[in-house]
């Protein structure tokens, strides 16, 4: 989309969300909460340490399309890094995995657990759950029916889009486990019941949570609070704790880095919790 009509529709867009949306705006969080990185993207992006609205021309310039980003991620960014997130496990050119290389079993969908997807760290459920277009029909199909959810926000909310095609928040998953983590939050469940072989990654339905091996915990909590920065997706006080604590735990690699640096090659704009990291 062009960028003047891109800043167009954004506009229009932020005026229909104050025009429709009857909630009050997401209280802020505690002021010094968490640990601000130091460099000066960092405290451009993170001016405020409350969640606030995305405005126009703020926002960064990532995939137009979901289809685009799923590519953008596989050919360019993990090209030379095909490995899973959660598993660590390697998949090819034709998005399939390598099962028996890492030790996955899959747990009940092996048909599914044999292919890529791609992961939103922070779910699309949670990106979108609070706009007007997700919970009011403010759409309307072909037929003259009215809709909301995911695909009316897709619709008409850019600044959805824009943050559901962000490539920072993207990561290649064993579709199996892309499918059990759902959108639970993550968090430490106890025990190790590993219910996928030799990957060290848990699910509590009863209780909707997701817990993550240690090395990909930190990368978790600087996506989670780019997100929260950058298109105001909340973090509850008992996230930012956890995350605060994985950020420490797992400080910032190489890889991470590069990953990093990829993303901003294609959508011009980093993450300045990996950025700022360390410094
Ligand atoms: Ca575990
Ligand atoms: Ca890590």
């Amino acid at each position: 989309m062009p960028l003047i009509i891109r800043l167009a529709t954004l506009v229009l867009a932020a005026t229909l969300t104050a025009a429709c949306d009857g909630e009050p705006p997401s209280p802020p969080t505690t002021p010094g909460a968490r640990s601000t990185p130091t460099t000066t993207t960092a405290a451009t992006v993170a001016s405020s340490d409350a969640p606030q609205a995305p405005t126009a021309g703020t926002l960064p310039d990532t995939p137009e399309s979901f289809a685009t980003a799923k590519r953008l991620l596989y050919e360019q960014v993990y090209a030379d890094h095909p490995l899973t997130f959660y598993c660590g496990c390697r998949f090819d050119a034709g998005r399939r995995v390598d099962l028996t290389a890492c030790g996955y079993v899959p747990r009940k969908n092996p048909r599914r657990a044999e292919r890529i997807e791609a992961e939103h760290i922070v779910p699309a459920y949670w990106i979108g759950y609070t706009r007007p277009c997700w919970r009011e029909p403010l759409c309307t199909d072909k037929g003259g029916k009215k809709f909301k959810g995911r695909s009316c926000c897709e619709a008409i909310d850019p600044s959805f889009e824009t943050a559901h095609n962000d490539l920072h928040n993207l990561v290649p998953a064993v579709g199996e486990a892309n499918g059990d983590r759902s959108n639970y939050r993550f968090g430490l469940i106890e025990g190790e019941p590993r219910e996928y072989g030799a990957c060290d990654f848990e699910v509590d339905e009863a209780h909707d949570r997701a817990e993550p091996t240690e090395s990909i915990r930190g990368d978790i909590a600087r996506v989670s609070f780019y997100m929260e920065a950058t298109y105001g997706v909340r973090l509850s006080e008992a996230q930012r704790k956890l995350f605060e604590a994985w950020d420490r735990q797992d400080p910032v690699d190489a890889w991470e880095r590069e990953r990093n640096a990829r993303i901003k090659a294609i959508q011009g704009n980093g993450n300045p919790f990996v950025e700022g990291a360390g410094e």
